[in-house]
């Protein structure tokens, strides 16, 4: 088991297009695609009909023609909705839907017509939308599915669908376990450009439309990116996403001013500094005019900021935003802002509290084009925390989410942890901000109310063979993608369509893996930190078990455990104050020793270890039982695995 087959197949993930091997099948989808034309002509139109010809070529074993007409066979039509007449009787398309879709959004729909060309039609509203419905269609395919009766209307959920590289130009990622960066190396930009075409096909499949290609915390050399220097080489990687529908970012130094050796400060209200920035974003607008815009980490683990100046956040990332509105760019601009040196034995601090704190006040005080990046929890990315109180809170100013595809606090894909069950809650959490209905996905898309939105989370991809480190990890990268575009779409529904693209379609493969996947993140939960206790891993590289690992330590993230009780009191009444943060009835819940949730007991309140859980057991108890029950879970994960050998060409999944 393993060899070249393995590493080939782990490299597509989920555009594997294997042959299909049943003849009947071969001979209908060669029916319907055997050739190929366009009605519209664009680069990303042209990355549509080459993922067809390679997709179909390999999926039924014949060349797809590009053609000019059809003749009397059948083809794929692709179009973006201005350049076909959508009103011939014989298409049959309901235009009135049509119209409402988003810029993004696609039809496809088989059309057997006598007097114009038949076969299956793929319109976009924009050629996004055809690259979109390109990849659903392929999709279907190598699910074996019918495409004789297609009628599918799809559009995404949110506006922006980003991805974050923590990568260093060095060549090494933040928080990455998956190799070297794909993108840099020894301070360069790699030369090859492959790996990152087979990424944007990747990306664009799952339906992302946004980039940034630079880690948040941006070093010296980096800085450099916005100079001379750097610039052609990210308009390189920029004109290669541009031709899969992803715009790019960078991250940028707050001090670049500075940094670069050109001005004393970077208070955002000194005018030498507004000018600096304006003369660098038309720099970089003259060379790249379709660059998406800035992300910026700001005060916050010792990166540069306003505070600096004593400015307030708006302040500093409205003088960016300025300088980007004039070409449409965005400035994406982090909350993740607290005291990192934090003195262990003051408990009246609380670093849950800080984006709250930091931000609130700054409500209807940011441009149009800043959209505020708020981390899903209010500390870091743990197995279980609650939703951001900040979410929904602002009720005047574009937010985005922030989630981690790399498990640096779950299992930093060495373990299985399988996010998409965590991330739906976090999306169907109701905040309440606006009475009933004010779910997370419904406050963040900027669809909803028309403003700037989406979501972005840090990749886990690397350059290693199979991009993912642990191959199971390549199913979060898919889950994410498929959430944004949807966050309705179920669980199961998401992990099946995983499945059966990465592995075909084999009932038992099916059964094994979704059951790992499935129960993943609870076990992972069980065996480290349960209650919503958190931060049980050791100091830096986060890889745990480590109980007091980071108890008396500056970073504010503490479980008080002493031989009387454990977890930290968020309360009004005795605590921190931290569940004021939110709206009711989510402040009582938390605020209530009996109403709170046992699954984040330990990050509202201080309870001894008799304290009994809803679950009728105590808190020492459950501790105990659920240690061992993961350990267990983990047991039955590899018995079932295992049952799969001679099955799954990769069964070694890891590098
Ligand atoms: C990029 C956590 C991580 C850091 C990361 C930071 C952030 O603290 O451990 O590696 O820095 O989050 O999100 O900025």
């Amino acid at each position: 088991i393993g060899g070249e087959e393995s590493l080939e197949e782990n490299y597509k993930c989920w555009l594997q297009y294997k042959s299909i091997n049943n003849k009947d099948l071969i001979q209908y989808y060669h029916y319907y695609c055997s050739q190929l034309l366009s009605r519209t002509n664009s680069k990303i139109i042209d990355s549509a009909i080459n993922e067809l010809q390679t997709g179909i070529t390999e999926m039924i074993g014949n060349k797809v023609d590009l053609k000019n007409n059809f003749g009397e066979k059948s083809g794929i039509i692709l179009s973006t909705a201005k350049d076909i007449d959508l009103a011939i009787s014989d298409y049959n398309i309901n235009n009135s839907i049509f119209s409402k879709l988003n810029d993004e959004g696609f039809l496809i729909k088989t059309i057997n017509s006598s007097k114009y060309e038949s076969g299956i039609l793929i319109v976009g509203k924009t050629d996004k939308g055809v690259l979109y419905g390109t990849f659903c269609l392929l999709h279907l395919i190598q699910k074996n599915e019918p495409i004789d009766d297609l009628e599918i209307y799809d559009q995404p959920e949110n506006k922006l669908r980003m991805i974050n590289q923590w990568d260093n130009i060095d060549g090494t990622i933040e928080r990455g376990y998956s190799g070297k960066s794909i993108f840099f190396k020894n301070n360069e930009f790699i030369k090859d450009k492959q790996r990152l075409i087979d990424y944007a096909r990747l990306l664009a499949s799952i339906g992302i439309n946004a980039i940034s290609i630079n880690n948040v915390n941006v070093w010296d050399v980096e800085t450099k990116l916005i100079t001379k220097e750097y610039l052609y080489e990210v308009q390189k990687v920029v004109s290669l996403f541009r031709t899969y529908g992803i715009k790019t970012f960078l991250s940028v130094n707050y001090a670049s001013p500075i940094t670069l050796g050109e001005l004393e400060t970077a208070d955002p209200l000194d005018e030498d500094v507004q000018n600096w920035w304006q003369l660098k974003v038309s720099e970089i607008y003259n060379t790249i005019p379709d660059f998406g815009g800035f992300i910026v980490k700001a005060d916050s683990e010792g990166r540069p900021g306003p505070f600096s100046y004593n400015r307030n956040h708006a302040e500093g990332a409205n003088m960016l935003a300025k300088a980007l509105k004039k070409y449409d760019g965005i400035l994406i601009w982090r909350c993740f802002v607290y005291n990192h040196l934090q003195d262990w034995r003051d408990r009246k601090t609380d670093r849950a509290r800080a984006a709250y704190d930091n931000f609130i006040s700054l409500d209807g005080h940011f441009e149009n084009n800043v959209i505020l990046q708020v981390k899903n929890g209010p500390m870091d990315f743990q197995v279980r925390e609650p939703v951001s109180p900040l979410i929904g809170a602002m009720k005047e100013t574009n937010q985005m989410l922030e989630l981690q595809i790399t498990q640096e606090y779950t299992g930093q894909q060495i373990d299985v942890c399988y996010l998409i069950p965590q991330w739906k809650e976090i999306l169907n959490f109701e905040t309440y901000s606006n009475g009933e209905g004010s779910q997370v996905k419904n406050i963040i898309n900027g669809i909803n109310n028309n403003k700037q939105g989406g979501i972005a989370a840090v990749s886990n991809i690397g350059a290693d063979d199979n991009w993912t480190g642990n191959g199971l990890a390549q199913a979060n990268l898919y889950g994410y993608g498929r959430l944004l575009w949807n966050p309705d779409l179920s669980t199961d529904m998401i992990t099946t369509e995983w499945i059966n693209l990465t592995f075909g379609n084999d009932g038992d493969i099916n059964k094994q893996v979704k059951y790992i996947l499935l129960k993943s993140w609870q076990t992972y939960e069980n065996y480290t930190a349960p209650l919503g206790v958190g931060w049980m891993v050791n100091p830096h590289h986060h890889y745990g078990p480590n109980i007091d690992g980071y108890e008396y330590s500056a970073w504010g993230t503490y479980h008080f455990a002493d031989r009387q009780g454990i977890g930290v009191d968020r309360t009004e009444e005795t605590g921190t104050g931290f569940t004021s943060q939110y709206f009711q009835p989510n402040k009582r819940v938390y605020e209530s020793l009996h109403e709170c949730p046992d699954e984040l007991l330990l990050f509202f309140h201080h309870v001894p270890y008799s304290h009994i859980l809803h679950s009728g057991k105590t808190v020492i108890q459950h501790i105990y039982d659920t240690h061992f029950k993961g350990v267990d879970q983990v047991e039955e994960f590899i018995r079932r695995w295992s049952t799969l050998e001679g099955k799954i060409n990769n069964i070694n999944f890891s590098n």
